[in-house]
């Protein structure tokens, strides 16, 4: 008898343990199910932004965010990285996990992404990196690029001053030049800094100090008030973009500096990067910002052509770069070539 009364719950538990192990399984699956998507006959795209920093940002995503619709064919899955790259490696993995049929990368920094392309490239899904560029030892992890020569814009923006200079009858000995510098590591800072080096080595410019201030008004303006407590000589503020530009001419109107391209006159001359920002575009105007190299953020249709192409089973071209000019506020210097190219000089009005 009581032999029998174990046995049964022996029996009891053991079907009692399977239910279990079917249950967890079931959870598992239904797990994996709500990461699978309803893709329906849309084209998904896992789009990895680095960011919300900057106005440019902004206009970035919203390019992506306007091209890749349900009206297009797209189903656009947005992950934003918040600056940190590790936010960035986790979407790529979400969006390998969904089976998306795209990825769009626009990297933080240069550096770190070679094991995650690698699983993507693995997993047969292309990627598209954006904007910036990443520096991976084997080119194959990603399909294609397209984005900004961040060296070349750097340059303009320098060949601008050096022409701006020449017109005007400043030595170049006179420039006292300080770098609100972008991410450190991010293509953009890379290249312009190295421009700015390069003309600063160059033509005997004195290039005070380089700080980083990340792209954002807040820390432009926070960096651009300690170099004015540093240095009584500074006539030229070279920003990596226009939001730093807006942050130090706040720290410049506080310190009571003039703002302008005459440095002759004592002004503090405002160089910058982008062009898609309204208050900065109004600073050229007025002449706080003598100069901005344009940075075209528009990427969403580029993305779109590459896209139809590999459909169409094409091969995209592995790098593009987008055609810019630089804005001012008059045509003392008309025309910038840089490596015997000219490019394009618009007044804005
Ligand atoms: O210039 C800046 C930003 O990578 C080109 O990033 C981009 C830069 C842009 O936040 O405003």
């Amino acid at each position: 008898m009581k032999k029998r009364f174990f046995l049964t719950i022996y029996i009891c538990l053991f079907i009692a343990a399977l239910i279990g192990c079917s249950k967890s399984a079931d959870l598992n699956y239904s797990d994996k199910q709500s990461d699978s998507l309803e893709k329906g006959n849309l084209t998904v795209i896992g789009f990895s932004q680095l960011g919300a920093e900057s106005d440019w940002r902004s206009a970035n995503t919203e390019s992506m965010k306007e091209t890749f619709t349900e009206e297009n064919g797209y189903k656009l899955i947005f992950e934003d990285g918040q600056q940190k790259q590790a936010n960035q490696i986790m979407a790529i993995r979400k969006f390998i996990q969904q089976d998306v049929d795209y990825i769009v990368l626009a990297p933080v920094t240069e550096t770190g992404w070679d094991t995650v392309l690698k699983e993507a490239k693995d997993a047969g899904i292309p990627v598209i990196i954006i904007d910036r560029m990443v520096d991976v030892d084997d080119e194959s992890l990603f399909t294609c690029y397209v984005g900004s020569d961040f060296e070349l814009e750097g340059k303009k923006a320098c060949e601008w001053l050096k022409s701006y200079c020449e017109k005007t009858f400043v030595n170049p000995s006179m420039l006292h030049i300080v770098n609100l510098q972008g991410n450190i590591g991010s293509s953009a800072q890379i290249g312009r800094t190295t421009g700015l080096r390069k003309y600063a080595y160059e033509n005997h410019w004195d290039l005070l100090e380089e700080v980083p201030a990340d792209f954002t008004q807040t820390k432009g303006r926070e960096e651009m008030r300690k170099l004015l407590k540093k240095y009584d000589n500074i006539n030229v503020v070279y920003c990596e973009n226009d939001n730093e530009a807006l942050g130090a001419i706040e720290a410049l109107e506080e310190a009571g500096k003039m703002i302008g391209p005459n440095i002759r006159y004592g002004e503090v001359m405002v160089i910058s990067f982008d062009g898609i920002n309204e208050e900065a575009r109004q600073c050229v105007r007025e002449n706080k910002i003598s100069c901005i190299a344009e940075c075209n953020p528009l990427h969403g249709p580029r993305v779109q052509t590459i896209i139809e192409m590999l459909e169409l089973g094409k091969t995209p071209m592995k790098h593009s770069n987008v055609s810019e000019g630089i804005y001012v506020h008059d045509l003392i210097v008309d025309k910038i070539r840089v490596d015997s190219i000219e490019y394009p000089v618009t007044i804005l009005k």
